[in-house]
């Protein structure tokens, strides 16, 4: 590798591993105050998948789109959502990024061509495979990307969803993050047969299989599909395995598997992975601490941020609903 290559690398590693710091640390603050009792409901947190956001979201431009899941903070920033509207969402508060009526589960930002996090599991893909059509049809070159767990190739969404993209040859990503569970199950007693990227080709979609801990590996997987998809070859799948530390829900205390077997994998954090790889070429150790620093501040912003937000009225149920009906 030249000079000039190796250092498009670093620089491309700096910009991964600060997506998924600015990620993780917006989980811990949320994760930190809602054990103050200042977040309503719960959380699914996504501590340990970072590597694939921040690789996916990489690739796309702003006016691509995506759709994301129940556990879809990591997408909303990795794909230029505000941490501060976001951090008052889940606060519930009037500027909140869906004016605090969507939370935690159901955050969009279309500006960012952010369309939803979704609390119905492969809820997004019907989503991003309409979002996907409508490029076609309008021709304006934007892909869509659509993330999912491996509990959703389960679901008729996933079938009816592939199949459509396929027919159409629409620019999709599809983003299967096995994650080792979904919810507190195993995906080997809850999936017939070979799994999610069998089922990807057996529907003729180019399928990807990654190490979902790795940030470049997961960038430069998902830059390759993409630009299947830009080039008009139609939809392309993306399959990670990864793995989630925390529990399924901030609630959960993870009875159904061993200290050992999380502590085996905290050793794998894609984080720490990549903060490694660019110490070894030869990112100098304060810049990789600021970084964090950065990232620390801004969230810390953030929460005074959604703090000082208004709750909103009772006025603002029915606002921005598509149909709220005659008032009797
Ligand atoms: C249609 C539907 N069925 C069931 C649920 C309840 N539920 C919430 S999360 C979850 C597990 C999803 O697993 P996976 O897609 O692998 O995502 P993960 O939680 O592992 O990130 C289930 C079954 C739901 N939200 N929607």
């Amino acid at each position: 590798m030249s000079v000039a290559q190796t250092n498009t690398r670093v620089a491309l590693g700096l910009e991964l591993l600060r997506s998924m710091i600015r990620i993780r640390s917006f989980e811990e603050a949320a994760r930190s105050v809602h054990a103050k009792g200042e977040i309503p409901g719960v959380l699914h947190l996504s501590i340990g998948q970072e590597a694939m956001p921040a690789g996916v979201c990489a690739n796309l431009r702003l006016t691509d789109t995506i759709a994301s899941t129940h556990r879809g903070h990591g997408h909303c920033i990795a794909k230029g959502a505000g941490p501060a509207a976001m951090m008052a969402e889940l606060f519930g508060r009037l500027d909140g990024t869906c004016r605090g009526k969507g939370g935690s589960m159901h955050i969009a930002d279309f500006a960012v061509g952010m369309l939803g996090a979704n609390g119905v599991v492969g809820g997004g893909i019907g989503i991003a495979v309409g979002a996907a059509q409508a490029a076609r049809l309008l021709g304006d070159g934007r892909v869509s990307a659509c993330f999912f767990g491996d509990g959703a190739v389960n679901r008729g969404p996933f079938l009816e969803g592939l199949n459509w993209a396929r027919i159409y040859d629409l620019p999709v990503l599809f983003v299967c993050e096995d994650n080792g569970f979904a919810a507190f199950t195993r995906p080997t007693e809850t999936t017939g047969g070979p799994g999610a990227p069998a089922r990807a080709r057996s529907i003729g979609i180019p399928t990807f299989e990654v190490d979902g801990n790795d940030a470049m590996a997961v960038h430069d997987a998902a830059a390759e599909a993409l630009e299947q998809c830009r080039r008009g070859k139609g939809p392309a799948f993306l399959y990670a395995l990864t793995y989630r530390i925390d529990g399924h829900t901030i609630a959960d205390r993870t009875p159904y598997r061993s200290a050992e077997e999380v502590q085996l994998r905290r050793a794998d954090d894609p984080i720490e992975r990549l903060r490694a790889t660019l110490a070894e070429q030869g990112v100098e150790a304060a810049a990789l601490m600021r970084i964090a620093v950065e990232a620390e501040h801004e969230m810390q912003a953030a929460i005074a941020f959604a703090r000082a937000s208004p709750i909103p009225g009772v006025h603002e149920a029915l606002s921005d609903v598509q149909d709220a009906g005659a008032p009797s």
